[in-house]
């Protein structure tokens, strides 16, 4: 249990800096009370989930919608806030010349411009200090015909090479590949193969990052990660939960049983370090922002204390033995365990709340917030 404990207390899960303003679907995006103005009152937000929870230090940016004048001050202002800048998130899908795609356009001024915006990503990790670029491309073509296939993967290596070259020491890139969506024909990164093959062309800084709502529905995941983890190219997570596509919905709310499958394959694969990024990419579209990501921090804790609770050796036996039911039994005995208990305990050992959501509710910070935050544009997309 001593061991159990020290590797919960060790966990590091990153939040996003687009959950704390508003988002929803293409339909509508609702407006909430005490929505951040701009990246350093999402920064103060995140602070708040880590507050409770005490285990996520870290916020990805997403460049341009957290744009600022001066990066190094953005980083000083969350450390005083007792949070760090996590991965930089680049954004090559949202300008109209990105229509034909951005790295991978058949117009080779607007490859550059996407190229640069990458390396202007770069250029943030260093004034903040960030050691991770995540990469998702919207590429990708509509109908069978419109663009040719082949060419499209040679431009976006030959960008991918470009920014692979300006990485500095102790800085890497994750490479994010999603099946569709917003191009319903082809994808250009769409599964893990290829980005684990773009990777490895490149090198060690290059690794792939996996998106739980990225898939075809009944993809076995955890064996991505298992694969991934053992070449050494599991660079990190997006975690969110999906019913039908790309939901984004809390963490591990539609399928609790798989996060802990995917995190039993992380745990086996000695993939529990700060090596692998655990990082949350959710939007909120109804529920309130923080405590949703509260909400989702606690899931992920809660699927890795209970794979944490397999018992590995007699797993190996039953499976040394054909042992196929009693296999199955060891970890389904560590799944159906109640780990609240435990990790309440843990949190008053680390001098926190033992209920990060309790705790929360009860700090009148929301209704701070609400009442501070009247006017200013509110941070989201569309809203
Ligand atoms: C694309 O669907 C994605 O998962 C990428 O990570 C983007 O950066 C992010 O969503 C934006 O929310
Ligand atoms: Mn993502």
């Amino acid at each position: 249990m001593t061991d159990i404990k020290a590797a919960l207390r060790a966990q590091r899960i990153e939040t996003p800096s687009w959950a704390y303003g508003n988002s929803g679907t293409r339909f509508k995006v609702f407006a909430q009370q005490g929505v951040p103005r701009d990246p350093y009152e999402k920064l103060a937000d995140a602070a708040q989930v880590h507050a409770c929870t005490g285990i996520a230090p870290t916020v990805a940016l997403h460049i341009p919608w957290d744009k600022v004048a001066d990066y190094a001050d953005l980083a000083r202002h969350a450390r005083e806030l007792g949070v760090g800048i996590g991965a930089i998130n680049s954004n090559v899908f949202q300008d109209d010349d990105y229509k034909l795609g951005s790295v991978t356009n058949p117009d080779p001024a607007v490859r550059r411009k996407a190229t640069d915006h990458l390396l202007e990503c770069v250029d943030i990790m260093d004034a903040t200090g960030s050691d991770t670029l995540k990469l998702w491309f919207s590429d990708g073509i509509n109908y069978p015909g419109q663009d040719d296939l082949r060419a499209r993967q040679d431009r976006l290596a030959e960008s991918l090479a470009e920014v692979y070259d300006r990485l500095g020491e102790g800085q890497r890139f994750l490479l994010e590949y999603k099946l569709f969506e917003p191009a319903f024909y082809a994808t250009d990164v769409p599964d893990w193969g290829t980005a684990y093959a773009h990777c490895v062309k490149l090198g060690p800084k290059a690794q792939v990052v996996v998106d739980t709502g990225h898939h075809a529905p009944g993809t076995n995941i955890e064996f991505i990660v298992a694969f991934l983890l053992r070449e050494g190219r599991l660079g990190g997570f997006d975690f969110n939960s999906r019913f039908y596509a790309d939901d984004d919905l809390m963490v591990g709310a539609a399928d609790p049983f798989q996060l802990f499958r995917i995190m039993y394959e992380v745990i086996r694969g000695g993939g529990l370090t700060d090596e692998v990024a655990f990082m949350l990419d959710q939007c909120h579209n109804i529920e309130p922002k923080i405590p949703g990501q509260i909400r989702s921090v606690m899931n992920v804790q809660e699927a890795t204390a209970k794979a944490l609770l397999v018992d590995r050796d007699a797993l190996a036996a039953a499976q040394a033995a054909g042992d196929v039911l009693g296999a199955n039994a060891v970890l389904m005995d560590a799944y159906n365990t109640d780990v609240r208990p435990l990790l309440a305990e843990l949190r008053e050992e680390m001098g926190l709340a033992p209920d990060p959501m309790a705790a929360y509710a009860g700090s009148g910070y929301f209704e701070k917030i609400a009442a501070e935050r009247v006017g200013g544009q509110q941070a989201g997309w569309g809203a």
